[in-house]
């Protein structure tokens, strides 16, 4: 290469450095007229009516505006796998407001706008799947599971009938029958339905429990019934199980709240006493849940134990394993804390959770065959012909009471065909080994950090000790002190934008952090850098 040729090289490299900073500094990139994401001349003023399906002739149009949309979407993958990119960039909601133009106006907007509308939106989203978000249960951006969502979205059906989404609803058919097997219900019998998310499915084994006992419960209603149900479950449990009791017209008071052990597990002595207690009194005990990963602590109540006593008093045992039940696919993990599963009438399992299947993926599983469509089932004249082309056993919509049901299946499916079972296993095994990995490091610090428990899943609970407080003896005054950091540093965390992790209070302690290692993207660096940050933005307080 002789010297002019060189020079020319270096101005091109200056040339495509100093456009790609333009590019990615420029204030009006995502806000205003002049963003990367501009349509060519001949599309950059047309509006939805020029596009399909209102203009047939439209398609180079429509392909360029959905080009630039995936674009858009492609860019925000790309930057939230950037571990010097923010988490999150905060604004109170009044600036929030300020920040954004949400009105819906009377004249339609262009195209072009709307692309700034979409990139806009993505700037100001708290980006779940950076590699330093671990606030919630659901963590991470699996891509093929998106992949997948993005094809249901496309596909745009109802899940109510075979008629209208034959692939999708085989795929249900395969998918959660394979999800009985792993339960341990023998060759895979029951029954099943993706529900919108575990609250839901919760109450949809709360209604086939009480349509099993009571049968006639779906016609003659609480007369059927003719005395008080009662249903019981740990202090740890979801908030949803009480729900059920409020809904379902039992009232909160005859959700028995059983306690639980210093490490979270439901004492199941203490749950017959409670169940003899509650018969003494002529009630009628139906129902215990028993949660196989609690959300703050990350928990498994002894199933096996609490299945005995089930069997003695007659009651419908349900395992609410949203949370833990992805520790059904590692051999390694899956024993003690799922052992019993197989045991339970029903059980909730959020593929969304663990398994980093896109929201929402929520799955109720039954081992009686029969008992959701008998419990449920209203024969809707207009949706649910007996006389169609096909067996109508196919026709899912009449198992549930929510009539639509959006495609949560495809994006599992993709998945599970992508990782296979030894992909899943490797994932749960790893999220597991992490968590022992930040287990060790806060032992290791434990000048500036002081672990809880030792997890038992995913769920890392722990305090952050500023330096003012690191040589005081830990006592309850210590405690309260601590409780009462954890809100402004996760307020600085958010302001820094660098970081989220949550908190809260439980029955025993005041606030503490609760940080979950549920996500694909999370390395041993990025635990090391969560203690690191926490502690620059702490150490003052
Ligand atoms: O009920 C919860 C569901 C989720 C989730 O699906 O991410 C509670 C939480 O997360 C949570 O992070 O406490």
């Amino acid at each position: 290469m002789d010297n002019v040729q060189m020079f020319g090289t270096k101005i091109t490299a200056i040339k495509e450095y100093l456009y790609n900073f333009a590019r990615t500094h420029s204030p009006t990139r995502l806000m205003g007229s002049e963003n990367t994401y501009s349509l060519s001349k001949e599309h950059c003023n047309l509006k939805y009516s020029d596009i399909l399906p209102q203009n047939a002739e439209g398609f180079p149009a429509t392909r360029e505006f959905l080009m630039k949309v995936v674009d858009i979407l492609i860019d925000y993958i790309k930057n939230q796998s950037d571990r010097s990119s923010k988490v999150l960039d905060f604004h109170h909601p009044g600036d929030m407001m300020r920040l954004l133009d949400l009105e819906i106006p009377d004249t339609g907007v262009s195209l072009q706008q709307l692309l700034v509308d979409c990139s806009t939106t993505l700037k100001y989203q708290v980006k779940t799947g950076h590699p330093h978000f671990f606030n919630q249960l659901s963590c991470g951006l699996d891509l093929v599971s998106m992949a997948g969502e993005w094809l249901t979205a496309t596909a745009n059906t109802n899940m109510f009938t075979y008629e209208i989404a034959p692939v999708f609803i085989l795929m249900e058919h395969v998918v959660l029958h394979k999800m009985r097997e792993i339960i341990g219900w023998p060759n895979g019998v029951g029954d099943s339905i993706l529900a919108p998310g575990g609250s839901i499915s919760n109450l949809y084994a709360f209604l086939a429990a009480r349509h099993k006992m009571f049968p006639q419960y779906k016609e003659r209603g609480l007369s059927a019934v003719g005395g008080q149900l009662v249903m019981f479950t740990s202090d740890q449990c979801h908030y949803s199980v009480k729900s059920c009791a409020s809904v379902c017209g039992l009232g909160t008071d005859n959700c028995v709240m059983v306690p639980s052990d210093e490490r979270g597990r439901m004492i199941p002595q203490r749950l017959e006493e409670l169940i003899i207690e509650r018969k003494a009194k002529g009630h009628i005990p139906f129902f215990v849940n028993a949660t196989a990963g609690t959300t703050v602590i990350g928990a498994f109540d002894p199933i096996a134990e609490i299945a005995d006593i089930c069997k003695k008093y007659n009651c419908w045992l349900h395992v609410d394993a949203a949370w833990g039940g992805g520790l059904l696919l590692s051999r390694k993990y899956r024993h003690p804390r799922l052992t019993g599963i197989e045991r339970a009438d029903s059980v909730t399992w959020n593929p969304h959770k663990l398994m980093g299947a896109l929201l929402q993926c929520s799955t109720i599983h039954f081992k009686d065959d029969g008992l959701l469509i008998s419990c449920n089932q209203m024969s809707a004249e207009y949706l649910f012909m007996t006389d169609k082309l096909y067996d109508v056993k196919y026709d899912t919509g009449d198992k549930v009471i929510q009539c639509g049901r959006h495609n949560d299946i495809f994006k599992l499916w993709l998945q599970w065909r992508a990782k296979g079972n030894d992909g899943f296993e490797e994932h749960m095994n790893r999220l597991m080994e992490l968590t022992e990995y930040m287990v060790q490091r806060i032992k290791q610090m434990s000048d500036k950090f002081y672990l809880i428990l030792e997890p038992e899943l995913v769920n890392c609970c722990f305090w952050y000790l500023p330096t003012r407080l690191r040589n005081m003896p830990h006592t309850a005054e210590r405690e309260k002190l601590l409780g009462e950091i954890c809100p402004i540093l996760k307020g600085r965390m958010m302001e820094a934008g660098t970081l989220m992790v949550g908190y809260q209070p439980d029955d025993r302690r005041p606030n503490f952090f609760r940080n979950i290692i549920s996500s694909a993207a999370v390395t041993e660096a990025d635990i090391d850098f969560l203690l690191a940050e926490m502690d620059r933005l702490g150490h003052d307080l």
